[in-house]
């Protein structure tokens, strides 16, 4: 059932029409448009989904939501998360870890990945009905579009952000690398132009952010922001941490035996990478299905520098910054000075 009450799938056609009567963008960043619905851009074919499940989507209390803009490190958290969380029934060092079998995105779904599927033999209620507590799924959604049941319920939600600058020089690498065969990407400057006016998946990415800190400071025992930077800076500790705001803190004999490193190996980038499913799996939607490699580039904090020049880096801080003033949220970290120049300023 995609849209409630009447177990019908044709209920997902209501939100089908009203996706289609919102307000659309000139271009994407990549090389598809995006519908504006309560000031934020979602991409088009992510619209009537992100609807229906706001609409259906009940949380449990026992629910982890890992909540994230496109390219700040969603994989990779849904990965910690899920070995942190499952860790008494599969050991993170077990070599028949689901981790080493399966894409972390199979293991911890998109909540509008479930709802985007039409298919009556599975219905995205049935699916989560079926799945063992504690459920962990992902969003992209802001906070202000999640389903009410995910704040009324208690259940935990895990903010991830990155870096705007990073996040942008991945998402356009990752919507070249995926984009339908024929299809134009837009140009570079053009494109970070859109993403400094607020036009981006799931953007305007200060909103994105403040919406989830906020949340954060109001309710910290139930939402928590980390920032990708910070993970990659110390991984072990973030994850104790995670554990801790989980419910499911690290033991003193688990810290002595070495299971929180263990479960950062098994996560870390060249193990995921080395992953059959993740190399030559296919992520696979409604709309278009594309290879599991694209979610693994480099990994990198500061990978800006040899894309964009100074001006361009402080053009979007200084937007960021501004649109934060007020927020008690700033991500004045890691800037450093960018190394290479080009002629529009990016490449
Ligand atoms: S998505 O499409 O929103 O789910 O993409 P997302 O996973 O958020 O972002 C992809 C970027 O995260 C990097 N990545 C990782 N970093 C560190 N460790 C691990 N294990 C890991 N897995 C993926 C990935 O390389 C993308 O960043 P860039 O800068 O493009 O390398």
């Amino acid at each position: 059932m995609v849209a409630g009450e009447d177990g019908c799938a044709d209920g997902f056609s209501k939100y089908e029409a009203l996706a289609s009567s919102l307000p659309t963008s000139r271009q994407g960043l990549g090389s598809l448009p995006y519908r504006k619905h309560d000031g934020f851009w979602y991409p088009e074919h992510l619209m009537a989904p992100a609807l229906a499940m706001r609409d259906a989507f009940a949380a449990r209390p026992t629910d982890v939501i890992l909540a994230t803009m496109p390219k700040s490190g969603t994989t990779w958290l849904k990965a910690l998360v899920y070995s942190v969380v499952h860790r008494g029934r599969h050991a993170p060092a077990d070599e028949r870890h689901p981790l080493l079998a399966s894409s972390p995105h199979e293991l911890v779904p998109f909540l509008h990945s479930l709802y985007e599927s039409r298919s009556p033999s599975a219905p995205p209620g049935q699916l989560l009905e079926e799945m063992p507590s504690p459920r962990v799924l992902a969003v992209h959604s802001p906070f202000t579009a999640l389903p009410a049941s995910v704040r009324e319920s208690g259940c935990r939600v895990v903010y991830l952000c990155r870096d705007p600058k990073d996040a942008f020089v991945s998402l356009r690498h990752y919507l070249d690398e995926i984009k339908p065969e024929g299809s134009a990407m837009t140009p570079s400057a053009e494109a970070f132009d859109l993403f400094c006016d607020g036009v981006s998946p799931f953007g305007p990415v200060w909103d994105h952010m403040a919406e989830y800190w906020k949340e954060s400071v109001a309710r910290p025992g139930e939402v928590i922001f980390l920032r990708y930077e910070h993970l990659k800076e110390d991984a072990v500790g973030s994850v104790m941490r995670l554990a801790k705001f989980l419910g499911c803190p690290f033991t003193g004999e688990e810290v002595a035996r070495g299971v929180p490193e263990a479960a950062v190996a098994l996560c870390s980038m060249d193990r995921m990478r080395s992953v059959e499913a993740n190399r030559s799996g296919v992520h696979g939607t409604a709309s278009w299905s594309f290879k599991n490699s694209a979610f693994f580039r480099k990994g990198e904090v500061g990978d800006w520098k040899s894309h964009m020049t100074p001006e361009v880096a402080q053009r979007l801080d200084g937007i960021v910054e501004e649109k934060l003033r007020g927020s008690g949220l700033s991500l004045a970290i890691h800037r450093g000075s960018a190394s290479r120049r080009f002629g529009s300023g990016l490449s």
